[in-house]
Formats: C-alpha cells, sequence, structure tokens
C-alpha cells in the first residue's frame, strides 16, 4: 500500500515549557493528531512491554530512549490515525533521533515550534504540575535540563540553519503563548 502524505510538525521545547499544554489547543482549533513521544513512552511502560523495565529507568534518569522504541511507536500512531497532520511533541531529542526518523520515514517537517523559557521558569512549573509523574522530582529534572541542553538544542540548531524553526516567548502566560502560536499556524487556517 502507498504511504500516505502527511505534514508534521516537531514541537520542541525544555521540560515543563509548555509543549502539551499548547499542542491540546492547537488540536481544537487546527485538526491536528497530537503525538506527544513521552506520553507514548509512558503508556508503553503501562501496557506490560517488555521494553517496560527500560524505558522508566531511563525516564527517571532523564535519559533519552533509543529512537528505534520511539520511531517505532509514531510510526505505528500515525498509521492507526486516519489524520494527514500530526504535532510530534517531544521529539526528536538528538540528532540521532532526527536522523533515524529522517531515514526511517523520509518525512520532513514542515517546520519546528520552539517553545523558549528560561529553566527558573520551567523548574518552577514542573515542581507545581503534581501529576505524579516520576520525573518531576528536583534530582531527575536537573538532569533533564542537561540533556536537553547537550543533546537537544543541536537538533533547534540543525533545524535553524534549514529556516525551520518557529521560536516562541512561552515564558508568558498560556493565552498569550497561544496568541503567538496561531500567527505560525496561519497557514492551516481553514
Ligand atoms: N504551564 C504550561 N504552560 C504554561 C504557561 N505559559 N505559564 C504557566 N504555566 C504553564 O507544562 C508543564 C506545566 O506548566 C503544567 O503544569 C502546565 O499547566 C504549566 P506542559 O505543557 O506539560 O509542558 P511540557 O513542555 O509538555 O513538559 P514535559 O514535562 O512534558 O516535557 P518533557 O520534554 O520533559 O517531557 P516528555 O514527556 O516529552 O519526555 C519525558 C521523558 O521521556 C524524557 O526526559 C525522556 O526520558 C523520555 N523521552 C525519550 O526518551 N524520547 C522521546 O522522544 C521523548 C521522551
Ligand atoms: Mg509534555
Amino acid at each position: 500500500t502507498a504511504e500516505k502524505k502527511v505534514a508534521v510538525v516537531f514541537v520542541l521545547g525544555g521540560p515543563g515549557s509548555g509543549k502539551g499544554t499548547q499542542c491540546a489547543n492547537i488540536v481544537q482549533h487546527y485538526g491536528f493528531t497530537h503525538l506527544s513521544a513521552g506520553d507514548l513512552l509512558r503508556a508503553e511502560i503501562k501496557s506490560g512491554s517488555e521494553n517496560g523495565t527500560m524505558i522508566q529507568n531511563m525516564i527517571k534518569e532523564g535519559k533519552i530512549v533509543p529512537s528505534e522504541v520511539t520511531i517505532k511507536l509514531l510510526q505505528r500512531a500515525m498509521q492507526e490515525s486516519e489524520n494527514d497532520k500530526f504535532l510530534i511533541d517531544g521529539f526528536p531529542r538528538n540528532e540521532e533521533n532526527r536522523a533515524a526518523f529522517e531515514s526511517v520515514t523520509k518525512i520532513e517537517p514542515e517546520f519546528v515550534l520552539f517553545f523558549d523559557c528560561s529553566e527558573e521558569e520551567m523548574e518552577r512549573r514542573l515542581l507545581s504540575r503534581n501529576q505524579g509523574r516520576e520525573d518531576d522530582n528536583i534530582e531527575t529534572i536537573r538532569k533533564r535540563f542537561k540533556v536537553y541542553v547537550e543533546s537537544s538544542m543541536p537538533v533547534i540548531e540543525h533545524y535553524n540553519a534549514r529556516e525551520k524553526v518557529r521560536k516562541i516567548d512561552a515564558a508568558k502566560p498560556v493565552e498569550e503563548v497561544f496568541e503567538a502560536v496561531k500567527v505560525v499556524f496561519a497557514p492551516f487556517e481553514k
């Protein structure tokens, strides 16, 4: 069967920058399907999959799960969906993720939505989230920030060099951030 042509937007930004929050708004207004790589990995732990324990340990340490695992989950979710517009939230997290996704799926993102926020503000948000996430403790949060700076920022730089990054000031209130997001999504306005 022929591969369907899909539009993908990567949604990147540090831990707690508001990726999930803004993706929910984009789904409502622009009809995208939201695929959070982190949510897919957490569902995989809950499902009791053979990779579950490995994934749980990586998340607890703020480390990046091997790309073949994450890519399989993303591909499956895209294939199971009727939609042709996807927000891929929290992926790719390193250059290896990015290159592997590109070579396996042959998908190039339309653009990269980048939520820019200070660590101080992100830390404040994560510590007050209270959703029982095993990685929302100060020790793991520090590890997540380090991995973000060292491994994920290079992905943003890769796309920035190709003029694919749409940078948003994510430190503002949720509604103001969404106003800025809407400007970027104007091409998808029906
Ligand atoms: N909030 C949101 N926006 C706000 C605003 N403008 N003003 C004030 N408060 C705001 O928001 C976080 C909190 O802040 C919420 O309480 C929200 O109400 C509030 P949220 O929208 O959840 O932020 P988000 O950026 O989605 O934060 P999240 O913690 O989900 O980001 P991470 O990137 O850390 O988490 P993710 O789930 O993507 O990944 C978790 C782990 O999974 C990774 O560390 C890694 O171990 C693993 N992983 C992989 O290995 N590979 C992957 O590809 C993906 C994940
Ligand atoms: Mg999230």
